[in-house]
C-alpha cells in the first residue's frame, strides 16, 4: 500500500482524496447540536442510502434536497474535507454520516443529545461490496485478488479498520435512547417498515402516504437513476463505472457467489474469535 493514498489516523486507514489532517481536526472540534442526527456505518453498509433517507424523513418527504444537492453535501461525512465547506448551508435539524468508531467521535457529540442510527450489514456482503468498490475507485488501493482482499479485511488493513472493532465500539457506546440499530438487510426486506422505525426514533409522525413516497424514492432503482446520488458527477478518473458501479447490486447474500468453503471457514473463525465473550447478538448467522 503506498502511503500517499491513505492517512493513518488512530490506527485507521482513510483515503487522502476525502480526508486531511485539517478535516480530522475539524471533526474533533466540531460543535454538535442537540438536534443533529448521525447515521453511523462501517463502509459499504448503507451510508448513501441514509444520505437519501434522512433528509426526507426529517423534512416530511420534500424531494427538493435529494433532487438538487449531491449526497456528499446534503448529508456530509463528519470526517471528510467537504464538511468545512458546506456546514453553513446545512439546515436544522442537520443530518450527517460518519464511518468513525464511537471512540473517535468529538467531545461535543458525547455531551449533546444528538441521535444516532447505526446501520449494520452482514460483514460478508459488505466485504464483497468493498472489494468491487476498490476496483472502481482510483483513490483506493488495488484490492488484489478476492482472497488477498479478504486477508486485508480480516486484519483491518482496509478503510476504517476492522469491522469487529467498529461494531463493538458502537454496541458498547451506552448512548441509551440516543441510539438505535437497524440493518441493511431489514431495509432491503421491508423499506417502509425500516422508515417507520427511523421516523418514530426521530420523533417524526409521518403519514403512511409519506412513508410510501419516501420508500419509492429510496428504492435501489430510483437512487441509481438519481444523478445527485449515483456519483455520476464524479469524474471517471476517480470512479470508473465501467469497472463496477457504486450502485452495484443492492441485494443481500451476494457473498454466496464469491466465498469458497475454505474462505467462509476462515472468515467465520476470525470474526467469531474477535467477538468471543461479547454480550450482543449479531442479527445474522455468520455461517
Ligand atoms: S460507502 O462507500 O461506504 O459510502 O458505501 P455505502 O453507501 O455504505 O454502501 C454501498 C452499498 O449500498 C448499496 N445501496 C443500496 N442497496 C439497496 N437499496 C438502496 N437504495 C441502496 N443504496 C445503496 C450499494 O448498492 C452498495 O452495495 P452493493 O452490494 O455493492 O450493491
Amino acid at each position: 500500500m503506498s502511503s500517499h493514498e491513505y492517512i493513518h489516523y488512530h490506527g485507521l486507514l482513510l483515503p487522502h482524496a476525502a480526508h486531511s489532517t485539517e478535516s480530522l481536526e475539524y471533526a474533533q472540534n466540531f460543535s454538535v447540536e442537540d438536534t443533529d442526527v448521525f447515521a453511523v456505518t462501517y463502509p459499504k453498509s448503507g451510508t448513501i442510502w441514509m444520505q437519501e433517507i434522512l433528509p426526507l424523513v426529517l423534512n416530511g418527504g420534500d424531494l427538493t434536497p435529494v433532487h438538487t444537492i449531491p449526497n456528499w453535501d446534503r448529508v456530509p461525512w463528519l470526517e471528510e474535507k467537504r464538511l468545512m465547506e458546506v456546514v453553513d448551508k446545512l439546515v436544522s435539524p442537520r443530518a450527517l454520516v460518519t464511518h468513525f468508531p464511537f471512540n473517535l467521535m468529538p467531545p461535543s457529540f458525547c455531551t449533546s443529545k444528538a441521535k444516532v442510527i447505526n446501520v449494520m450489514r452482514n460483514p460478508k456482503d459488505l466485504m464483497v461490496s468493498s472489494y468491487y468498490f476498490h476496483q472502481m475507485a482510483s483513490f483506493l488501493e488495488d484490492p488484489g485478488t478476492f482472497d488477498e482482499f479478504m486477508d486485508k479485511f480480516l486484519e483491518g488493513k482496509v478503510l476504517f479498520g476492522k469491522w469487529t472493532d467498529h461494531v463493538k465500539s458502537w454496541k458498547h457506546s451506552e448512548l441509551g435512547d440516543r441510539i438505535t440499530y437497524i440493518t441493511y438487510e431489514e431495509m432491503v426486506q421491508d423499506l417502509p417498515a425500516a422508515l417507520r422505525h427511523i421516523s418514530d426514533f426521530l420523533g417524526r409522525n409521518l403519514s403512511e402516504e409519506v412513508i410510501q413516497k419516501i420508500a419509492e424514492h429510496c428504492s435501489f432503482k430510483t437512487m441509481k437513476a438519481n444523478n445527485m446520488s449515483n456519483f455520476s458527477l464524479v469524474p471517471k478518473v476517480y470512479m470508473d463505472n465501467d469497472k463496477s458501479h457504486f450502485f452495484r447490486k443492492g441485494i443481500t447474500g451476494d457473498w454466496k457467489n464469491h466465498f469458497s468453503t475454505e474462505q467462509l471457514a476462515r472468515f467465520t473463525s476470525v470474526i467469531r474469535k474477535e467477538l468471543e465473550g461479547e454480550s450482543f447478538p449479531l442479527p445474522w448467522s455468520l455461517d
